[in-house]
């Protein structure tokens, strides 16, 4: 399907690469942007037959992205804008919740809500030049698209406190060093770099894969019980072909060669 504010492709690795394409707007997210991301993450990501990861990243060498789109917001009052909210709620949770490794190669700006874009991915690769923050509070307002919880669980409540409560921009570094960013690459490497880790995790069983992103989610779910979902996974991947190749691969000191079965 194509989409008028997203590009995307999949390359000879089976890694899709999605670009955010607004770039005169910094590739603020309007509410057709959050739509067509969350359709991407639920019906057409799903459908791309074999890929192995998704890397999310921005158009141009300037934003990620540089939040919601402030032009939009003045029309919105209560109902409109929890409306709005819950529709990045969705969009983000498919990320979240996605079955296969999602990166973020933030190449630039990362605010607000795309801040919280990049929190939404499993991992984040930041450009030397990528500033994260959520500014919401110079707005009058508060995060909308799960900022509040996803920085929380990031880098843990005092210096989230610190970022969401003066609205702060933080360098690549500095990410990195409170745990928002998993590796800093030159700039321009942001995107190579996360295609490197997929590649890595592209030689794992992906039925594993996909357990363990599930689990590790769950931990911050807080009407589940993740060691209890541990244990059934643990049976679950047991009756896998997959385990019996990894095991005996091992044993017989050869690569393992994996079939999602
Ligand atoms: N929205 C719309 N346009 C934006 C934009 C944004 N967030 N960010 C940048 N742009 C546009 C600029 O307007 C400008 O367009 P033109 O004026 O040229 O047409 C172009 O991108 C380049 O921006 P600048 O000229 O400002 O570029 P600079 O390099 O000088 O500055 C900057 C870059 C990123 C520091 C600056 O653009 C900036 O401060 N941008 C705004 C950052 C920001 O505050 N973002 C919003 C964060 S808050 C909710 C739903 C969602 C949210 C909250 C609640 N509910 C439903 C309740 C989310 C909130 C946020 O994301």
């Amino acid at each position: 399907m194509d989409y008028k504010n997203l590009l995307y492709s999949v390359d000879e690795n089976n890694i899709a690469t999605l670009i955010i394409n607004r770039p005169k707007a910094y590739n603020a997210i309007n509410a057709e942007t959050m739509g067509e991301i969350g359709h991407f993450f639920s019906k057409t990501a799903p459908k791309l037959k074999g890929i192995v990861g998704v890397v999310v990243t921005g158009a141009g060498d300037k934003a990620f992205v540089a939040g919601a789109d402030i032009k939009a917001f003045l029309t919105l009052d209560n109902k409109k804008a929890q409306k709005l909210s819950k529709q990045g709620h969705l969009a983000y949770n498919h990320i979240e919740n996605f079955d296969k490794p999602v990166i973020a190669a933030v190449n630039g700006f990362a605010l607000g809500g795309g801040c919280e874009l990049a929190m939404a991915c499993h991992m984040r690769i930041a450009g030397a030049k990528a500033k994260f923050g959520q500014p919401e509070v110079n707005l009058g307002i508060v995060p909308g698209y799960g900022g509040s919880q996803r920085l929380v669980q990031l880098i843990g409540k005092g210096k989230a406190m610190e970022l969401l409560l003066t609205g702060d921009m933080i360098g690549a570094e500095e990410a990195h060093r409170l745990g928002l960013a998993n590796h800093v690459v030159p700039q321009g490497e942001e995107v190579a770099k996360a295609k490197e880790i997929l590649l890595k995790i592209a030689t794992k069983g992906p039925i594993s894969i996909a357990k363990t992103i599930e689990l590790v989610n769950l931990y911050f779910n807080k009407k589940k019980d993740g060691f209890k979902a541990e244990i059934e996974a643990f049976g679950a991947c047991a009756d896998t072909k997959d385990f019996k190749e990894g095991a005996s691969a091992f044993i017989e000191k050869r690569k393992a060669n994996f079939t999602g079965k």
